[in-house]
């Protein structure tokens, strides 16, 4: 390609690089965009004329060390990755905003909880724990849930995780967890996956993780989307006003898309078929204009109260049951716009429970004490040194005033002669700023205590909550969470393990342990009389000392997912399988209903290109059976169309995308003419009693006949209805086929 001439150039003076605003967050800009028109150079500004060739002695010679543009390309080339995240390292990100109901003032003095006319900008990343940054996002884990509140008054982390609850107490025993789950250190083997050894080992000796476990193992573990899982701040923390006085807080997150899971043998072949799944689901939806959203949610505890309940308030491992304390839902998050560029943005942002702002504070939970130290100590390692809160995502939009200096790549030119305080060269700024001026001023607890290495007491109940739990569940979830402690503990190989934890599971359940015991082909080690307790002793306390509990709540509805309101139909991705002859007249029909809704209709055929209807009109064919597959719909629907559905029958890719589909309890739809095809699939014996409406197995047959269509309110609103159902779970045990 001939070099362009200098003067070619349409807009030679355009700057190179230029300040960008993106949203509230400012970012040196340098991208396809603005390099538009722009000649190619080096990092030092030099026009570059062949970016092809290395530059060589002659033209089959060696290469030189003077090509300092090849040199200098390759060289950011082979730095162009940061160490990952030790956990969360697999994640997606999106902006937002933030907006709060009404004031609350009357808790806390956050500005940004006080004014509802102020919109905060937000960036939330959500996560899996334990894989690599290229592992599947359908891993049994937990999920990051971090929120950073570009507030009017500096940076506000709410790092969380879609359950409430940790699995350990102390952030001593932090990174023996990691370790533990994290792939075994002779052959990193497995990836992304709590099913091995060491971490089973590991958590049949930590009777506190037990309420956790019963949290990962249950559908939590394999949510549907991230737009439908609910978040957590997990600890206690405070909230001050501006009488200083403090008020304990959990924060929730309650998405207004429902709460909804997958089923485990989705979640595995999904990993398989698409393991970005949770990553495009969020962006396709904020992409397409579906902002997910969620509400903020708080449980207040006033100071007084704090010792009322059968568990400590500063423990991890503990909820306080929306049956004491309900949640209030206090302000609304929307996610409105993916980030521009996936490193930039969501690689680089930098998490950290230590920033709050004035009206938000910590309590003496030994996890959040902990966390406290790590996440600065992180991003060190990871983002290069002490100014990471220079990388643009990280940067506050309220002014940053300090005499910090330098350091490993500085951006700020700080200019003047003084870098100390107090100075007078400068007139004394920046000033600190009074109680007045909204200066941070740290909750003033009284402490007056023994320096000891223990724990508390009151931290000792390991079981209550997590009985609570499983008692919470619903008959399907509860059969779920058996699965998976089966599956779990089936690839664990040593014997004293998987035996471990039985003795720990007749401590949450006796029948839960039976089931897993019975799925092990173990036997179910006998119960403990009452509920043993295994903490940490602490010099006022025997080791095996028995602690009986009577919990105030033994089970609590919003525990479950069941019982939980499921969210309407958008973005809901409905699969339409076609192929030559299918019925024009209905395809359209449930296409208009299902789109007026909000929902993703997609024509699957058994190739690409165009397939003809029966009144000759032609529609392009979205995936081919090849490329589709049932895990990643919601929603299955047959059209009539003689003979489409001959196809189709002798076409095992549809049956088995249809069988795979009832499998997972998804809502099925077909035109009263499309029984005979149903008929080759394992509906076959469900369709019969089915076809006068929705039936309690999500399986929806139209009535129309001879041509003539149901009325409104008919076939394709009772699809809507049970696709708003999301799963028909209760059905499952009898839906085992071999799909
Ligand atoms: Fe943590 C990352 C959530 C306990 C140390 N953590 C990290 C992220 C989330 C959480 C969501 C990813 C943030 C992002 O998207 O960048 N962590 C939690 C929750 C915990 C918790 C809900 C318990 C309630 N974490 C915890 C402890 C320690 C850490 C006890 C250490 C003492 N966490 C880290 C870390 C990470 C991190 C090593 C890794 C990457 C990072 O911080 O930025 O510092």
């Amino acid at each position: 390609m001939p070099a362009r001439k200098k003067t070619d150039k349409p807009d030679a003076n355009k700057k190179r690089t230029m300040r960008m605003e993106t949203g509230k967050t400012k970012a040196l800009a340098s991208d396809s965009e603005s390099a538009a028109g722009e000649f190619l150079t080096t990092n030092q500004g030099v026009r570059i004329l062949d970016n092809q060739n290395t530059l060589k002695a002659g033209e089959r010679g060696p290469s030189l060390l003077e090509d300092f543009i090849f040199r200098e390309k390759t060289t950011h080339f082979d730095h162009e990755r940061i160490p990952e995240r030790i956990v969360h390292a697999r994640g997606s990100a999106a902006h937002g905003v933030f907006k709060v109901y009404k004031s609350m003032a009357k808790v806390t003095k956050a500005g940004f909880l006080c004014d509802p006319a102020r919109e905060t900008p937000v960036f939330l990343r959500f996560s899996t724990v334990a894989g690599s940054r290229g592992s599947s996002d359908l891993a049994r884990d937990p999920r990051g849930f971090a929120a950073k509140f570009y507030t009017d008054e500096g940076i506000f982390d709410l790092v969380g995780n879609n359950m409430p609850v940790f699995f350990i107490q102390d952030a001593m025993k932090f990174p023996d967890l990691v370790h533990a789950v994290k792939p075994e250190p002779q052959n990193e083997i497995p990836q992304a996956s709590s099913a091995h050894n060491t971490f089973w080992d590991f958590i049949s000796l930590m009777p506190e993780s037990m309420h956790m476990i019963m949290w990962v193992m249950s559908d939590r573990g394999i949510p549907r989307s991230y737009r439908m899982m609910e978040g957590f701040g997990v600890h206690t923390f405070r909230f001050i006003n501006e009488e200083g006085k403090s008020t304990f807080v959990k924060f929730h997150w309650k998405p207004l898309h429902g709460v909804h899971s997958v089923a485990w043998d989705e979640a595995m072949k999904i990993s398989g078929k698409d393991p970005d799944f949770h990553r495009r689901d969020l962006w396709d939806a904020i992409d397409s204009g579906a902002f997910p959203q969620w509400e903020l949610g708080v449980q207040l505890v006033p100071e007084e109260d704090e010792f009322k309940f059968d568990f400590d308030l500063l423990d991890p491992t503990k909820l306080i049951p929306e049956e004491l304390v309900p949640v209030e839902r206090v302000g609304l998050l929307t996610l409105n716009r993916n980030p521009d560029n996936f490193f930039a943005e969501t690689e680089q942002v930098a998490f950290h429970v230590g920033h709050v702002v004035p009206g938000i504070d910590f309590t003496n939970d030994p996890l959040l004490q902990g966390r406290l130290f790590s996440y600065t100590d992180t991003q060190l390692k990871r983002l290069g040194g002490p100014n990471f809160h220079e990388i643009p995502i990280n940067r506050p939009t309220s002014p940053v005033h300090n005499n910090q200096r330098d350091g490993h790549m500085r951006q700020t030119i700080n200019t003047g002669t003084t870098s100390y305080q107090p100075n007078s060269i400068a007139g004394g700024c920046p000033y600190q700023a009074g109680n007045a001026d909204g200066g941070f001023s740290s909750h003033a607890e009284r402490i007056d205590a023994r320096k000891i290495r223990a724990r508390s007491p009151s931290f000792r109940d390991h079981f209550s909550q997590a009985t609570m739990f499983y008692n919470s569940q619903s008959d399907h979830e509860k059969t779920h969470l058996v699965d998976a402690l089966r599956f779990e503990l089936g690839k664990v190989t040593v014997e004293a393990i998987r035996g471990r934890m039985l003795g720990l599971l007749t401590q949450v359940d006796d029948s839960l342990a039976a089931r897993v015991a019975e799925g092990l082909g173990m036997a179910k080690p006998k119960g403990p009389e009452l509920p043993m307790n295994h903490g940490v002793p602490a010099d006022d306390a025997g080791e095996n000392e028995t602690i009986v509990k009577s919990p105030s709540v033994s089970s609590s509805k919003a525990l479950s997912m069941a019982g939980q309101p499921s969210g309407d139909i958008k973005t809901r991705k409905v699969a339409i399988l076609v192929a030559d002859g299918f019925s024009n007249d209905s395809v359209k029909t449930m296409k208009e209903a299902l789109e007026a809704k909000g929902a993703v209709a997609k024509l699957i055929a058994p190739r690409l290109g165009a397939v003809q209807g029966d009144t000759g009109d032609a529609v392009i064919v979205d995936e081919s059976f090849l490329v589709a597959s049932s895990v990643m719909y919601d929603a299955v629907y047959i059209p009539g169309g003689g003979k489409s559905l001959k196809i189709l029958a002798g076409e095992p890719a549809a049956i088995h995308f249809v069988n795979e589909a009832y499998k997972h309890c998804k809502a099925i739809a077909a035109d009263s003419g499309a029984q005979e095809f149903l008929k080759s699939t394992c509906l076959s014996g469900v369709v019969g009693t089915a076809n006068e409406g929705t039936d309690s197995r999500g399986v929806v047959v139209g009535k129309e006949s001879k041509g003539k269509k149901e009325k409104s309110g008919g076939f394709p609103e009772r699809f809507v209805a049970a696709i708003g159902l999301h799963r028909f779970w209760e059905d499952e045990a009898k839906r085992n086929n071999p799909a």
